[in-house]
Order: C-alpha cells, then structure tokens, then sequence
C-alpha cells in the first residue's frame, strides 16, 4: 500500500508530460485598440516545443505575410488604406508535429490624417530593402550597401542606409497620391557619417533621359564645399555649411499655386518663397548620393504632409 503511493506521481507527470507540447502565438505590435500612421511594423512571439513549420499574418482576414523562420515581422504600409478605417490582425502558426494556434485578434484604427507619407524605418527587417513601405530604386548605386541598417538613427534603432559610389548614384523613391493637394511641406532627417565622401539630394525626381535624371523642389547636401544648396526651377546656394557626422533636419514648403517653395535647415530658415518647379513635375519624392560621391548618406523621420 505505501508503495502503490509512492509511485502514483510518477504516473501522472507521465501522463501529462505525453499530450503537452505547446504551441502558442500572440501579436506583440502593433497593440490592440491603438491608432496606427505611416508604415506599421507587425511582429509576433510564438511559444513552441517542437519546430515551427509555418507563421502566417492577415489583416482582415486576407493572408499578407508567410514566414517559415523568425523573424515574424511585416512592414504595412497603411497609406494605400482609407484613412480613419479600422482593421483586424492575427496570426496563425502550425510546428512540425502540425498543431496549430491562432492569436488573439488586434483591431487598430489608421490614423494618417495629412500624412501623405511618413516612414521612421522602424517596421522594416534590419538589412532589407524598405520595399513594403512603397520605396522603389531608381538609380541602383551599390546596391549590396543600400538597406534598413541598425548602424545610426536619429530616432529609434534603425535608419535607411544609401551607398553610392564614384560610377553609380543611388537613388530611392516613393510615388505619392498628391490628389487635391495644392500645397505640402515635407521634413526629413539627413547624416552624411564621418568618413563618407559623399552629399545628398532630397526632393522630386524627374528622369532627363533613360540613364539620367535631377531633382527638384528639393535640398542638396554638395560633398565638394560641404554647403547646402536649394534645387528650386534653378539652384539657390545658401551660406549654411554642414558637417560629417551630424544629423540635419531638413524642412521644405511647396505652395503649388504661386509655385514657390520655402526651406528651413534644423529650423532655421535658408530660403523663403524661392520659384519652385510645378507640380506636375513631383509625383516621384526621393532621396540621392550625389553624383561621383562614394560612401554612406543616412535617412530617417520622413513626413510628407499637404497644407489645408
Ligand atoms: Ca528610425
């Protein structure tokens, strides 16, 4: 009889031991109920014994993301949604041994308002190309060098890294829906690093000719006498300097109507009403290296905003 006692819980942690394996997901970004703007970064965690086979992402109920190895992170880019519309997310994971799970299901609210663009590089996989969140490349650069990199940000962890080289400029773009705007500001923050041989162009892109093209309604950061230019219809070149290593905030107003533009440099105004290129001519927003520059230009905080 003691012995039959000694025994018994032997027994039972067999028996549990047998039928649990868990298998658990649960999205950890965004959270239930917020608002969210710009390009959204959803992640999961899933708990499992056995090897997990597959994690699948939907956003009401249409499959947008498939993984079949950490890490479970999608960039949405809630720009291509009706602003003030509210969406459902979860997960599904299956292991190896084909249980599955479903997570709890996240509801947020997008929330862009005047945001044509924004993007922080926040909801990108670290060393891939920001492609979710609408960038296309227009001039490759060095292509291997030009990614999401965790190196520098002026907020957060991450920032967009552009690598060009003597040859090549690299260039990135998004295309923005500018119906019924008439005016906007764009801001961005800009880091050229110590070490880098390069400036930068940020504004419109227009393609001249198949292998060429310009920017305009836009900023330039030359590398040859380290001075901040403004590319209006024609250049204006200001008396600020900029220096390796820092981050710049850069600031332009374009007012389509009376086609000028205005541009401030970490808030300090360095042109005001300047002719400005049409609007026509700016569909393509974009940021550059500057041609026969070698090395790293940094990118980070990106809102395109119109004015009411
Ligand atoms: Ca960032």
């Amino acid at each position: 009889m003691k012995r039959a006692v000694l025994f018994l819980p032997w027994l039972i942690i067999f028996v549990a031991d047998c039928g649990s394996h868990p298998l658990k997901i649960a999205i950890t970004a965004p959270v239930n109920g917020n608002e969210v703007t710009g390009v959204v970064g959803i992640r999961a965690e899933v708990e499992a014994e056995y090897e997990v086979r597959v994690v699948n992402f939907y956003l009401d109920d249409s499959l947008i993301a498939h993984f079949d190895h950490e890490p479970y992170s999608a960039a949405w880019n809630t720009f291509r949604w009706p602003d003030c519309t509210a969406h459902k997310i979860y997960a599904r994971t299956a292991d190896i041994a084909d249980q599955e799970d479903v997570s709890d299901t996240v509801t947020v609210m997008i929330a862009n308002d005047d945001l044509l663009f924004r993007d922080d590089f926040e909801a990108y996989v670290t060393a891939t190309y920001p492609a979710p969140g609408g960038w296309l490349n227009i001039w490759p650069g060095v292509a291997e060098s030009t990614y999401v990199d965790t190196l520098t940000a002026h907020a957060g962890a991450t920032s967009f890294k552009l690598f060009g080289s003597f040859h090549y400029v690299r260039t990135d773009g998004v295309v923005l829906d500018q119906s019924g705007v008439v005016a906007l500001v764009y801001e961005l923050y800009i880091k050229i690093p110590t070490g880098s041989y390069n400036g930068t162009l940020t504004g419109f892109f227009i393609k001249t000719a198949p292998d060429t093209g310009t920017i305009v309604n836009g900023v330039m950061f030359d590398f040859n006498d380290h001075r901040i230019s403004v590319c209006g219809i024609d250049p204006y070149f200001t008396d600020y300097s900029w220096q390796n290593g820092l981050w710049y905030k850069v600031r332009v107003a374009l007012d389509f109507q009376n086609s000028v533009m205005s541009a401030w440099i970490n808030d300090s105004a360095v042109v005001v009403n300047y002719p400005a290129a049409p609007q026509s001519l700016c569909d393509t927003f974009a940021v550059s290296t500057e041609y026969l520059g070698l090395g790293p230009v940094f990118i980070d905080d990106i809102a395109i905003r119109r004015i009411r």
